[in-house]
């Protein structure tokens, strides 16, 4: 078998890279090992910067986002007892789309299935071989051990995939002293904007998905099991620590995140391209995962059809320091964020101090609120 680009993974990127590059003439496989069902029942990010909405809209994706989605114009800071709203439609003249990640996915492969993609599920032991000269996808399906010829692969398949270490990239790794419990709530939402709650011994963030489903943070130590969460302990500390009035509703999903800081660089060797969070990760309080995932293959499938339609290989020579810079500006504003929003457990009164200085400023600066607000509604694409 052969094909133009072969794509480990079906996440956001390889979806969308498939259907960018199908758009542009281009052949393409999606490798994936999850059944279709699972990858689209995965409860993940719920933030649609700017540029990732105008995007999906271009390439005919836009139609169940712009109907089911929520537009936001803004988000709260919360902290001292007090709400503080950041105005991004005034300060920024642009505002966030809140739509569920597995809705994204659950467009792109209708899309993708509506026009005749090679979508294959359920494939195992994924091997990528000759990617300095004669790039080969191997894997297992129904049984039987298949071979697939590409061109160029890419490595969608996320943090835990197998096609980074292929790359050997140089990494910069951090992790942060706690996690995330996140729940999904069938309550609906009692404010229409997100609000995240610096509570003076733990962070809280509320966000939803619809006008029926609520979605909520709690910060947690990194070791926590979910299971020794019960519905009533959530309920009471989300209370406490929101200090605003919620809505309590059955508990749909509940899990613990980690929270890490990771690039790998340079995220290409040979043959072989690695878009998303195969190359990186931000801590989710930036709300960036995502949409740096889908930043990244709309630079890829641009550089791939002017080397693959003209033999032109100025794009994807440049691809991984066109990502990268993208990617190190959301590696910063989410580890800014991550930084001033929760509770360091190792702070001294110093630190606390300084902490709650840098939320005053953010709130009540027009110049520093304007910062927020033109980072989380997404710096237009090509412009970092
Ligand atoms: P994905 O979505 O992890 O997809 C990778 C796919 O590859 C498959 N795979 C393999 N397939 C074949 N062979 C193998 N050997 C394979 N190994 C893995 C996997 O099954 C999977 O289907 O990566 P992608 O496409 O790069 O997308 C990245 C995003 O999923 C991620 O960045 C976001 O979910 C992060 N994130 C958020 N991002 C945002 O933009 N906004 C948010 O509000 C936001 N909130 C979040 C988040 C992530 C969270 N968690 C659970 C990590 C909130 C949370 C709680
Ligand atoms: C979410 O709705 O899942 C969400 C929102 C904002 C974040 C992270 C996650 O920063």
């Amino acid at each position: 078998m052969r094909t133009q680009v072969g794509i480990v993974g079906a996440g956001p990127a390889g979806l969308l890279l498939s259907h960018l590059l199908a758009r542009a003439g281009i052949e393409s496989v999606v490798l994936e090992s999850r059944s279709r069902d699972h990858v689209e029942r995965r409860v993940r990010a719920g933030v649609l910067e700017h540029p990732t909405v105008e995007l999906l809209r271009e390439v005919g994706l836009g139609g169940r986002m712009d109907r089911e989605g929520l537009p936001h114009d803004g988000v709260s800071l919360r902290f001292a007892g007090e709400d503080h709203r950041i105005d991004f439609a005034d300060l920024v003249g642009r505002g966030i789309v809140v739509y569920g990640q597995q809705e994204v996915v659950k467009d792109l492969i209708a899309a993708r299935l509506a026009d005749g993609g090679d979508l294959r599920f359920e494939v195992s032991d994924v091997t990528v071989d000759g990617v300095e000269a004669d790039p080969v996808l191997g894997f297992v399906r129904d049984g039987r051990r298949e071979e697939l010829h590409c061109d160029v692969i890419v490595g969608c398949d996320g943090f835990h995939g197998i096609t980074r270490p292929v790359v050997a990239p140089e990494v910069a790794d951090r992790q942060y002293p706690f996690a995330w419990l996140g729940i999904l709530a069938k309550a609906a939402p009692l404010h229409h904007e997100l609000v995240y709650a610096h509570h003076e011994d733990v962070f809280a963030l509320y966000s939803m998905r619809s006008p029926e489903v609520t979605r909520l943070y709690l910060q947690v130590p990194p070791d926590t099991d979910a299971a020794d969460w019960s519905d009533a302990r959530i309920w009471d500390e989300l209370h406490r620590r929101l200090g605003t009035e919620i809505n309590e509703g059955p508990l749909i999903e509940k899990g613990v995140t980690g929270m890490r800081s990771f690039v790998a660089e340079p995220m290409r060797r040979g043959w072989l391209f690695l878009a998303g969070d195969a190359a990186h990760i931000v801590p989710p309080t930036g709300a960036k995962g995502m949409n740096l995932a889908i930043a990244d293959v709309r630079v890829l499938a641009e550089a791939l059809e002017s080397f693959l339609r003209r033999g032109d290989e100025r794009g994807i020579d440049a691809y991984s320091d066109t990502c990268l810079r993208r990617v190190w500006r959301a590696e910063h504003f989410s580890w800014w964020m991550t930084s001033m929003l929760h509770v360091f457990p190792d702070a001294d009164a110093f630190q606390n101090r300084l902490q709650l200085s840098q939320l005053r400023y953010t709130v009540s600066s027009r110049a520093a609120a304007t910062s927020l607000a033109e980072n989380y509604v997404g710096l237009p694409h090509g412009s970092v």
